[in-house]
């Protein structure tokens, strides 16, 4: 205990001196301080590339995820239409809408229908996580995982 703490005096005493010693150099070297205002402009670049990064998120399109099976089984008999953060849908504004596809089983498959022709899915076999662009207009949309309609399927109302 007494020769740590005699140690960590003996350290702060030598770190004072180093700081002593730098305070002493960096005064006989003001040029350096010149850097510091060719810095600040970093800053307001930055400011505008988050301006250009806001019209990108203005596209009208909304991401959708349809997904088979769960995470962490992805041959569970589960099915289900989420927005990007993983929640259910059970209603949308119509519109257009980017769907992505998670179907990591390859006992299921993601099949969506509904109003407009809309009729989009994976194959039964092996994984697809594509994406397709839809257009989703008012009326009842199903979606089903094909050979198990019974124990797979959602609707979602998509409002006007
Ligand atoms: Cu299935």
């Amino acid at each position: 205990m007494t020769r740590r703490r005699t140690t960590a005096a003996a350290l702060i005493a030598a770190m004072g001196l180093a700081l002593a010693a730098c305070s002493g150099g960096t005064g006989a070297a003001p040029s350096s301080e010149p850097v510091e205002p060719s810095a600040s402009t970093a800053p307001s670049a930055s400011s505008g590339a988050s301006e250009t990064a806001a019209p990108s998120e203005g596209t009208t399109a909304t991401a959708l995820i349809g997904m088979v099976g769960t995470a962490d089984d992805p041959d569970a008999y589960e099915i289900a239409l989420t927005d990007e953060s993983g929640a259910p849908v059970t209603t949308l504004p119509a519109g257009d809408y980017t769907l992505t596809f998670a179907d990591r089983s390859a006992a299921h498959n993601f099949h969506l229908t509904g109003p407009g022709g809309v009729d989009v899915a994976t194959d039964l076999a092996g994984v697809d996580e594509s994406t397709v662009e839809i257009t989703l207009e008012p009326g009842t949309y199903l979606f089903v995982c094909d050979p198990h309609v019974s124990s797979m399927s959602g609707q979602v109302e998509v409002t006007a």
